[in-house]
């Protein structure tokens, strides 16, 4: 029997929302602070997943202010298809105008200005039914009845059913089939507690009715690779099968575990039982839905010979036109500096999303004679940058409040290749039921090093830090860590980045 690999994109893509058109998938992602904003991917089996853009391209849609914090900006998008017109909904943290939408006939773009919504909360999702209302839903949960092309509401805001008693009943979803309008909500928090519940009404004004058995899903108080499982959209194929797409996070180490690629997306098959989904446990491997449509692998390096850069890369808050150029030298990607540090927001940064946890990242680059490199971050106060000024190469650890200049050496002039490999230790067999009876190795603080970032200078190890540090239970916040190429002063000309992921079994 064929199956297929969880998650289905990897790395920091959590909050995913998914619609159908004929045989085609789209799913969006939340992006928080950077810079452009909402990826999203087409699929025509659900499994095998391509990014065809970003949703928010533009600052006239995508204004995140120099304050905005890390895990700012955007939060959980909803993506569906209405009448012709894919609608994206989603929550600015960062900006006071509420929650916004914007339109497109294709989902390539171009997407159109944000039409506002003056609503609190996070999370809306948009619903239609047979009159042609459109409701709202937001965290709470709340509805409201607005005009999508106003942005006026029409009607509530009012609660509806807040789940079982989870803290943060949230990223809510209305359904309407078999005359019911389902309720699909996640509460109990975004971290270990996650679940996902479901109610059903004959009105999307209620009363609610909770399902027979909730939460239908949570890893909570598992041992489960696959941890977090919450904030889920529901799809139906065009055979009748329904899929659940959520967040969870692959943990690693023990005591307490850690994270490191944030949280991910993946795919579960659902069943109906007497009017009700049921579904999960997520697993790392399912049979595979009927449709089968796998795509050539991604290409390892960017030569920089493409026009326009490609959906992958993600800048910190903003992409100031003056800042980077694909045709100043061409076949390569020249950045200039914003700002002086990667400290604080205000640099020049291209970077991607780290999506395996053993991966190997390359990059060659001129730097000009200004300062550049590549940097391995979380946010502003945690990152690990291996950088090239002033005829030296050096590591440094940026760690919270401290800041150390790690290794250096010296370096001829001209163009260098620097090197990052990211290794996270594979999670605990199934089998052990306690830390003390892991056994790989001596148990107790620092007696293992489960994740290791090594930097090196054409081929050259410069040091080997504790990736650990770069962690969400270390840094905190929503995001997972992106890594990059950078410029804090003057200018630097890169001509090829290389992105491989070694841990990956065949889908
Ligand atoms: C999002 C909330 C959540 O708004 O995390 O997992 C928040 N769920 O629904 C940010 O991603």
């Amino acid at each position: 029997m064929r199956t297929y690999r969880n998650p289905v994109i990897g790395g920091f893509h959590p909050d995913p929302s998914v619609c159908r058109v004929g045989e085609d998938y789209y799913l969006v992602c939340s992006s928080f602070e950077y810079f452009p904003g909402v990826p999203i991917f087409h699929s025509r089996d659900l499994v095998h997943w391509r990014q065809i853009g970003n949703v928010l391209d533009r600052p006239s849609q995508l204004h995140l202010p120099p304050g905005t914090l890390a895990s700012g900006g955007i939060f959980a998008p909803t993506i569906r298809h209405h009448d012709g017109l894919f609608y994206m909904i989603t929550t600015n943290v960062s900006d006071d105008r509420g929650h916004f939408l914007v339109t497109a006939e294709r989902p390539e773009g171009p997407w159109s200005d944000p039409v506002w919504i003056d609503l609190p909360r996070v999370d809306p999702s948009l619903a239609w039914d047979e009159e042609g209302h459109c409701w709202l839903t937001t965290s709470g949960p709340r509805l409201a009845r607005i005009d999508p092309a106003s942005g006026e509401v029409l009607e509530g805001p009012v609660d509806i059913w807040a789940g079982t008693g989870g803290k943060y009943p949230e990223a809510p979803h209305l359904f309407q089939t078999g005359g019911w309008w389902y309720l699909l909500l996640s509460e109990g928090g975004t971290e270990r507690g996650h679940a996902v519940s479901i109610a059903r009404a004959r009105s999307p004004r209620g009363p609610f009715e909770p399902g027979p058995v909730n939460p239908i899903l949570t890893h909570r108080g598992t041992s489960r690779p696959i941890q977090s499982t919450g904030h889920a959209d529901l799809v139906c194929a065009p055979d009748g099968t329904w899929w659940m797409i959520l967040l969870g996070a692959r943990p690693r180490g023990y005591s307490p575990e850690f994270q490191v690629l944030g949280r991910e997306t993946f795919l579960v098959p659902v069943e109906w039982v007497d009017g009700w989904p049921v579904v999960g446990p997520v697993e790392e491997r399912h049979p595979a839905p009927a449709a089968w449509h796998p795509l050539p692998p991604p290409p390892v390096r960017d030569d920089f010979d493409a026009p326009v850069p490609a959906p992958c890369w993600i800048s910190v808050r903003c992409r100031p036109d003056d800042s980077w150029s694909l045709t100043e030298r061409p076949g390569r990607l020249t950045l200039h500096a914003t700002g002086p540090t990667l400290d604080r927001p205000g640099h020049t940064f291209f970077g991607r999303r780290q999506q395996h946890h053993d991966c190997r990242v390359s990059a060659r680059l001129d730097p000009d004679p200004g300062r550049a490199g590549l940097s391995v971050r979380l946010d502003e106060a945690h990152h690990y940058d291996i950088e090239v000024s002033g005829g030296e190469v050096s590591l440094i650890a940026r760690i919270g409040p401290l800041r150390q200049v790690v290794a250096r050496r010296p370096v001829a002039p001209g163009p260098l290749t620097l090197t990052v490999h990211c290794r996270t230790a594979d999670p605990l067999p199934p089998s052990v039921t306690s830390a003390a009876e892991a056994g790989a190795g001596p148990v107790g603080v620092g007696a293992r090093g489960p994740d290791t970032i090594a930097f090196s200078a054409d081929g050259v190890l410069l040091a080997e830090l504790d990736g650990r540090y770069l962690s969400t239970e270390v840094a905190t916040g929503f995001t997972g860590r992106v890594i990059g190429m950078y410029v804090t002063e003057g200018s630097a000309a890169f001509d090829w980045f290389d992105y491989e992921g070694t841990d990956d079994e065949p889908v």
